[in-house]
């Protein structure tokens, strides 16, 4: 993999000047993944923040072929201009090599997208579908997805006399992803660039379906700081909740052990959105947070054993 310096000196298919939040996560995945990029790229992108904030017309932040998907459709449209391609390149009307990337947000992805991309997935297209997952619907509002975490104060799920937060656990989409027996599955964060960025030209070199799950802190949804994205995203991996692994042809493997499994309650603590879960009596919530980070870690070390 190139060094840092390395990376640095290639060129940002994601440029400055666009409306996205400081400190979102989406941008910093987008910039980082793209740098694992050796060949022209197609990208899709699914309504959401990302597509909304770097593309207001007449201006566009992206310096790569990018088509606008609908909220459901990034992996339907990835999936469509890549069968184009292979047929383009055997009637031998193009001669390049082109490797295809779909961007959406978790509601994107894991809700309302999960359809096409489960059909693309299955139907083998070489492709690299990555969800940047800040764990709602941040575009519209801050309504709950199926990625929201239990307990997370959301419009849709909003912390008071009724409810304590979102009442359901968080999905896991990149098992699920797994399950569809792809060529590569795997989770990263920001705070690990190198393992990002190593992760992503694997899933570019695979031959077939690749899907990369990125954790994307979002400042106003999380209500946290602009400058604590990285360390959230560290304390995510840090504390277990957001393990960073791969699965390739089957094999699962862990990428990064935390030194010292760190309580959840540390990344919790900082984020508005848990407030509520530290007063009264939802001592409870947290513990049922704490036992379902512990379970999942559990299965994924016996899984990433057996491969
Ligand atoms: C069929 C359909 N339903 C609803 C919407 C409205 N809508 C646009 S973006 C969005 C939320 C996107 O959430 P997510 O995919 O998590 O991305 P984020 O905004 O968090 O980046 C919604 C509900 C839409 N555009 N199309």
């Amino acid at each position: 993999m190139a060094t840092l310096k390395e990376l640095t000196r290639k060129p940002e298919l994601l440029t400055g000047g666009h409306r996205l939040c400081a400190g979102c996560g989406a941008s910093i995945v987008v910039r980082q993944l793209l740098k694992a990029a050796d060949t022209p790229l197609v990208l899709a992108n699914a309504t959401g923040c990302l597509e909304v904030a770097t593309t207001i017309y007449p201006y566009t932040a992206w310096r790569a072929s990018w088509m606008h998907s609908a909220f459901e459709n990034a992996a339907a449209t990835i999936s469509g201009i890549e069968a184009a391609y292979k047929s383009l390149k055997r009637q031998g009307k193009i001669q390049e090599d082109i490797k295809f990337v779909a961007f959406a947000g978790d509601g994107g992805t894991y809700d309302i997208g999960f359809q096409a991309l489960s059909g693309a997935a299955e139907r083998g297209h070489k492709m690299v579908y990555v969800c940047y997952d800040n764990g709602a619907y941040m575009n519209t509002g801050i309504q709950r997805s199926s990625s929201t975490p239990l307990g997370a104060d959301t419009t849709t799920s909003p912390a008071g006399s009724k409810v304590p937060g979102k009442t359901m656990h968080r999905k896991d989409l990149s098992a699920i992803m797994a399950a569809h027996n792809i060529p590569y599955v795997a989770q990263v964060s920001p705070s690990h660039w190198s393992d990002a960025v190593k992760k992503m030209e694997k899933a570019l070199a695979a031959d077939g379906p690749a899907f990369i799950n990125a954790l994307a802190p979002c400042p106003r949804g999380w209500r946290t700081q602009t400058s604590e994205t990285i360390d959230l995203c560290r304390l995510a991996v840090d504390t277990c909740y957001w393990p960073l692994y791969e699965v390739e042809d089957g094999v699962w493997r862990l990428t990064q052990k935390p030194k010292e499994k760190k309580p959840l309650e540390e990344w919790l603590k900082r984020q508005g959105r848990f407030r509520h879960l530290f007063k009264g009596n939802n001592k409870a919530i947290l513990d049922e947070l704490q036992g379902w980070v512990d379970r999942n870690w559990e299965s994924l070390l016996k899984r990433c054993e057996t491969g």
